[in-house]
């Protein structure tokens, strides 16, 4: 069996457990445990004239190989380039798009840099997959240091249309850089149809069934892996935090009233100052409600260097002072916030208690917040999600109550009409997300995308010029 190479901005260390550990990066870790490999990204540290060579060591089957970073290629790279234009490029928010070409250019640098340092590391017939938006030029770089074995990547969050992606002035260079990847998988139908577009319209390609496509002299496949969570777990966390002392404290707290929860980093693509007005708005116009419902809204602090987000801070602290100073009574508060990671145990009895889970980003690759919700629930009295129609996970997850979370009024309406659900109707469309829950996990999607990229032939083996590929039958075929 090929040996598997994994390249993500952020490793997981072997001892980092629980709240730090995110589920990606243990399902990541879980992949390497099983089948032995090596896990390349940035040791989160930086120097001036950092050393070339990345620190090495082994912890069980798994190599673990970290390089250091010099600070102001760091910037421009993390904050910079990846942060600060590709992030908001993906979630659609232009407004917020920073393009400087000396962020462009320390991007570049660092992904040459990693590239130099792992290609001594690399053997011929490695299966190399890379993680998400840091990396596009990484497979780029590689080929040009002389690896030609497969190397996939996964991009995470979601692939703008056209319109939106050709506003990037590096567009067509971070296209070309995908094209030299075997395989480019990404989250939904909708992501694979916009750069599919982009390959056919823009750049020129060929687009064969199965999402092969042409693209100058490289020949490589686009498809989607929607990723999921570690179902089992969650449930079995979710049930070991049933009667557990934090869910008796819990709805200790809630004296009888219903749950809203909310977990989301704190960052601007998550809708959370929709959200918020749309809580303000419910316990406005359905007067009803006050009193009866308490929202909690989880929001651990990211990327906190980043102006965009400072200032995304201070709204969020100024909604939710209003809300809780117009509506408050001595005993009830109505909007929890709290800044603060959770262990996971904690937050599977957080999602089991809440009546309803609200997930409602204004674009989001998938979401896994949805799909641990639906997974924590009791089977027998199951809350309901609110889920945006712009969140990846909206195209699996049918049974949740899918809303626009540009339309605050709509929204509160929503939350207002999930509230009063009948058991019956809680359990039908409970069970029809979980049953895509457990199907499709983050183990089926590591598995699904290792097999597929260790099919691939290699770069160059049996590689036709684009143009030279015979059209296919219903191929799609772009301006040539
Ligand atoms: P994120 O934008 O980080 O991921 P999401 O998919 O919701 O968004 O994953 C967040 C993870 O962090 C969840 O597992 C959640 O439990 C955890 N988390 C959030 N708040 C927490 C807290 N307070 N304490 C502990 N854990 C917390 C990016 C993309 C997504 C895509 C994922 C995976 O933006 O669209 O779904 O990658 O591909």
């Amino acid at each position: 069996m090929a040996r598997l190479v994994i390249v993500s901005n952020r490793v997981a260390s072997p001892k980092e457990r629980g709240a730090k550990a995110g589920g990606l990066a243990v399902a990541l870790r879980e992949a390497l445990n099983k089948r032995g490999g090596l896990w390349f990204g940035w040791s989160g540290e930086t120097q001036v004239d950092p050393p070339s060579e990345p620190k090495v060591f082994r912890s069980g089957k798994v190599t673990y190989a970290l390089q250091t970073l010099d600070p102001e290629d760091q910037r421009a790279h993390y904050a910079g380039y990846a942060n600060g234009t590709l992030w908001p490029l993906c979630h659609y928010r232009l407004g917020l798009l920073n393009f400087r070409r000396t962020d462009w250019e320390g991007y570049r640098r660092v992904n040459a840099t990693f590239a130099r340092a792992l290609m001594p590391l690399l053997k011929p017939d490695d299966i190399v997959w890379v993680h998400d938006y840091h990396f596009i030029p990484l497979a780029s770089e590689l080929r040009a240091l002389g690896f030609e074995g497969r190397i996939g990547y996964f991009h995470h969050i979601p692939f703008p249309t056209p319109e939106v992606f050709l506003t990037l002035p590096s567009h067509a260079a971070l296209v070309r850089d995908l094209s030299r990847y075997d395989l480019v998988g990404l989250q939904t139908e909708h992501d694979v149809r916009a750069l599919l577009t982009y390959v056919s319209s823009e750049a020129r390609g060929w687009i064969a069934p199965g999402g092969v496509v042409g693209l100058r002299d490289r020949r490589f496949r686009i498809a989607t892996y929607p990723i999921g969570i570690d179902a089992d777990a969650f449930v079995h966390d979710a049930e070991a935090a049933a009667g557990s002392e934090e869910e008796e404290r819990l709805k200790a707290s809630l004296a009888g009233r219903a749950l809203a929860v909310g977990v989301d980093r704190l960052d601007y693509s998550k809708g959370l100052p929709n959200k918020f007005a749309a809580f303000g708005e419910l316990l406005k116009s359905h007067p009803e409600r006050r009193s009866t419902v308490t929202m909690m809204q989880v929001a651990p602090l990211s990327r906190s260097e980043v102006t965009e987000y400072q200032a995304l801070r201070r709204e969020l602290e100024e909604l939710a002072g209003a809300i809780n100073g117009e509506y408050a009574e001595f005993d009830w508060v109505p909007l929890r916030y709290l800044n603060r990671p959770f262990q996971r145990a904690t937050l599977a009895a957080i999602y089991r208690t809440a009546r309803l889970g609200v997930v409602t980003p204004l674009r989001d690759g998938m979401n896994l917040v949805a799909k641990e919700y639906v997974a924590a629930q009791n089977p027998e009295d199951p809350g309901v999600l609110v889920l945006s129609r712009f969140a990846g996970a909206a195209d699996e997850l049918s049974g949740s109550v899918i809303v626009n979370p540009y339309d605050v009024e709509g929204m509160a309406d929503a939350l207002n009409s999930a509230l009063s659900m009948t058991l019956g109707e809680r359990k039908d469309r409970w069970r029809a997300n979980m049953e895509k829950v457990t199907r499709n996990t983050i183990h089926r999607w590591c598995e699904t995308f290792i097999t597929d990229l260790s099919g691939v032939d290699g770069y160059g083996a049996g590689v036709e010029p684009a143009r030279s590929l015979p059209a296919p039958k219903k191929a799609t075929r772009g301006r040539n």
